[in-house]
């Protein structure tokens, strides 16, 4: 459990970034607020990118892919500087830094962004994508209803969502077996902190409790929770198998998030820069998917050389699961016109892709 001390040295950190953020700003800003132009130095312009986890994770690799890129395409022009999980404050703090263009860039999940952005629980819905991740690859990169109408929420709130992206499928940790809804009654399922996973665990007749990553460690090793929900390189990285016996392959859901930027900055480039930026991006989303497919696999091996039990679901056992998440889909397109409108889509977007890949 968090000692007085360590929020205390929390707290700390905390306020250290702030200032060291606010510093970086008002070296080139004069204006005194949240800058969204880039720190620049002569002819050369520092953006901050933060991520969500720690060093040497996917977004991590990613962030650092996308440094070494954009500085060697902008000939030095852009240099880049990436700050791990917890350096700029929490996770929802680095939204609203992006929002309020005290960061130029940022990944940002929906497990983050669903209170702020409700349209981006479109991303948190269990067992809405295909268990196949090339399918699940082909929509998060092509799809009208994310690049559409899930984009106009994002830009309503200050952002710019360049690329939706995955991190490989959400496995379950538990000290039990959880392979039936029995399974599931009671379990304290740690969640991220977006109302509608919590409602999915809720209907899923878990009790669901969203926790800071950080604590996830502590609290399954007290028992303050039983399990949690991440791709095999997060549990793997974060040591959840020494305080867990059993590693379910659920393929319950993918873990998605967004590679994006403050608007402010990016209206503000002009736009052979925005083109950059955009291509650049493309071009370390099409690198990811291999990459976290490489550190899902070395996660896997790793896990296996340690006492914990790796239990494979059933399509019926899935099923069975699936079937008592369905309301959330209700729940999510009453939120909006732009809500309904995005799940309608993509359902038959993610169906489609299903026929063309499957064959
Ligand atoms: O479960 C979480 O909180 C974290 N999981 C991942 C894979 N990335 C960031 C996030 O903090």
């Amino acid at each position: 459990m968090f000692t007085k001390k360590k929020y205390f040295l929390i707290g700390l950190m905390f306020i250290l970034s702030i200032v060291l953020v606010a510093c970086g700003n008002s070296e080139t800003d004069g204006d005194g607020g949240g800058d969204s132009d880039g720190d620049s130095d002569g002819d050369t312009v520092t953006l901050k990118f933060a991520h969500e986890e720690g060093q040497g994770d996917v977004q991590d690799l990613y962030a650092n892919k996308f440094k070494e890129v954009l500085e060697e395409k902008s000939d030095g022009k852009f240099e880049v500087d990436v700050y791990t999980a917890g350096t700029l404050g929490t996770n929802a703090d680095v939204l609203q830094s992006l929002q309020t263009g005290a960061i130029e860039l940022a990944i940002t999940s929906p497990g983050f962004s669903g209170d702020v952005i409700p349209e981006s629980n479109i991303m948190s819905i269990p067992f809405l994508f295909s268990d196949d991740l090339e399918v699940n690859r082909k929509v998060l990169d092509e799809s009208e209803a994310l690049y559409g109408p899930l984009a106009e929420q994002y830009e309503d709130k200050g952002i710019t969502p360049f690329k939706f992206w995955l991190e490989g499928f959400m496995w379950w940790t538990a000290n039990k077996e959880i392979s039936t809804p029995d399974d599931m009654k009671g379990v304290k399922m740690r969640t991220m902190p977006s109302n509608l996973i919590i409602k999915a665990y809720e209907h899923m007749g878990a009790s669901p409790q969203s926790t800071d990553s950080g604590e996830i460690y502590t609290m399954l090793q007290t028992k303050g929770i039983d399990a949690q929900e991440n791709p095999l390189f997060y549990v793997y990285s974060s040591n959840f198998h020494e305080v867990q016996d059993y590693l379910m392959d659920s393929k319950h859901h993918i873990y998605t998030t967004v590679t994006a930027a403050n608007q402010d900055f990016f209206e503000g480039l002009d736009e052979a820069d925005q083109e950059l930026i955009e291509e650049v991006v493309q071009e370390v989303n099409d690198w990811s998917f291999d990459m976290q497919d490489e550190q899902a696999q070395e996660a896997l091996d790793g896990i296996q050389e340690e006492e914990i039990e790796v239990i494979e679901l059933t399509t019926e056992e899935r099923e069975a699961f699936k079937e008592m998440t369905l309301d959330v889909r209700d729940d999510y397109k009453a939120e909006s016109d732009a809500a309904k409108e995005i799940l309608e889509t993509i359902e038959k977007e993610i169906e489609e892709a299903e026929e063309e890949v499957g064959n």
